[in-house]
């Protein structure tokens, strides 16, 4: 071996020496990922928001294909229930079922809306 090729050698070992303590350097662990609680918030407020104004536009669509007088709202006859089924979504009382009581008994029974007699389970 003649000195360029010692000092070669020398110099891959050191490089090699480096690259070793190098990749035994400690490295600072990963932050584990957090659920932010704001945006976790955020989007619940969106999917409920979204999620009303889906049931919202169901319930109008609903009213707007059963209200045979054209008021806006469902008479028993207009839902073809019985009186008692009836006074159960007519919170008011007046006599009609509104788009928010209609909402309202959605809410409390998401399938109030299927089948022929819709509100029938309620
Ligand atoms: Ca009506
Ligand atoms: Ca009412």
């Amino acid at each position: 071996m003649n000195i360029l090729e010692g000092i070669t050698q020398v110099g891959a070992i050191i490089n090699t020496t480096r690259d070793v303590v190098e990749a035994l350097k400690p490295r600072p662990k990963p932050v584990p990922l957090q659920a932010d609680p704001g945006a976790a918030e955020a989007y619940k407020c969106a999917v409920r928001a979204r999620f009303l104004d889906e049931l919202n536009r169901a319930s109008a669509r609903f009213i707007e294909l059963r209200d045979l007088d054209g008021n806006g709202s469902l008479d028993p006859i207009e839902l073809e229930m019985g009186q008692e089924a009836f006074a159960r979504l007519d919170t008011n009382g007046d006599g009609e079922i509104s788009l928010s009581e209609l909402n309202q008994a959605c809410l409390a029974n998401p399938n109030v809306l299927n089948g022929d007699n819709p509100i029938v389970n309620v």
